[in-house]
């Protein structure tokens, strides 16, 4: 780390204060060129412990940046990982609402509900027999940074863009499946926006926990048993606007479809 814990708390206000009011903000590596990813961990820690204060729940984490697709969108070539918070959870076939967002797009993602805790060094096997079920999910991101544009520690700090996300379509038993061998097609409208195959998250979508329970672990952290984690966008994110429909095909696993109001 390179920043003190006030500079750390001062950047969490900021972050704060673009979320919690819809604003954009300049990259904070602008104003403090040695910030660092732990860093932004540091941020988004410092942010947790304020959304816990006020009432808000942790339900699990997500992945963000784990395939080709999303790295090369972004500009960015390593994965990042961001908190889910209760507050942000909207249900399938409802609404979401414009006026909250700055500029979301939407990403297509396959989601594990953990039902054992998990830590250190774990195995995509282990992954597997700690998953009580794996469920479709779409994520919208909002990257409160101008243009959508940032590096790796200012995005961490913002929550690695984590905005809202609507999980559905059908659950189904991680060893019952090929995880690698999902289809996802993103309808905006009727129209295809993007198509892919799961494999494109780091070849298995159970290694982005994997990466993620490593990470939890070098800061002393496991994953609890009943952490609901997305593991991170199949394809490039899409842009939304007011009025869009959404729909969401997972190959076997039902669709998710809500709509931008
Ligand atoms: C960062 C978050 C990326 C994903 O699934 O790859 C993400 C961003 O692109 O704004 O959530
Ligand atoms: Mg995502």
């Amino acid at each position: 780390m390179s920043l003190d814990a006030k500079t750390i708390a001062a950047l969490a206000d900021r972050v704060q204060h673009a979320q919690d009011n819809v604003h954009t903000l300049t990259k904070l590596t602008d104003d403090h060129p040695t910030m660092t990813v732990e860093d932004g961990y540091a941020v988004q820690e410092e942010c947790l412990r304020r959304w816990l204060a006020r009432g808000d729940r942790l339900v699990g984490r997500k992945a963000g940046l784990t395939s080709k697709a999303k790295m090369q969108q972004m500009g960015v070539n390593v994965p990042g990982f961001g908190m889910l918070l209760a507050s942000y959870a909207r249900p399938e076939n409802g609404t979401i609402e414009m006026d909250q967002l700055l500029h979301p797009k939407i990403e297509a993602e396959i989601a594990f509900m953990t039902k054992d805790e998990l830590s250190g060094d774990v195995t995509v096997e282990q992954v597997i027999a700690a998953t009580d079920y794996v469920i479709p999910a779409v994520e919208v991101i909002d990257s409160r940074y101008e243009n959508f544009k940032f590096d790796l520690p200012s995005v961490i700090a913002d929550n690695s863009s984590s905005s809202r996300y609507v999980s559905g379509g059908r659950p189904l038993d991680a060893t019952k499946v090929d995880l690698r061998t999902i289809g996802v097609v993103i309808e905006r409208n009727g129209e295809i926006q993007a198509l892919g195959a799961s494999a494109a998250v780091l070849n298995h979508p159970a290694n982005a926990i994997v990466m993620l329970v490593k990470h939890l672990a070098a800061r002393g952290q496991s994953l609890p048993a009943g952490s609901f984690v997305m593991t991170g966008g199949i394809t490039e994110a899409i842009p939304v606007s007011r009025g869009d429909n959404v729909v969401a095909r997972f190959q076997d696993m039902g669709s998710i479809s809500f709509r931008f109001v």
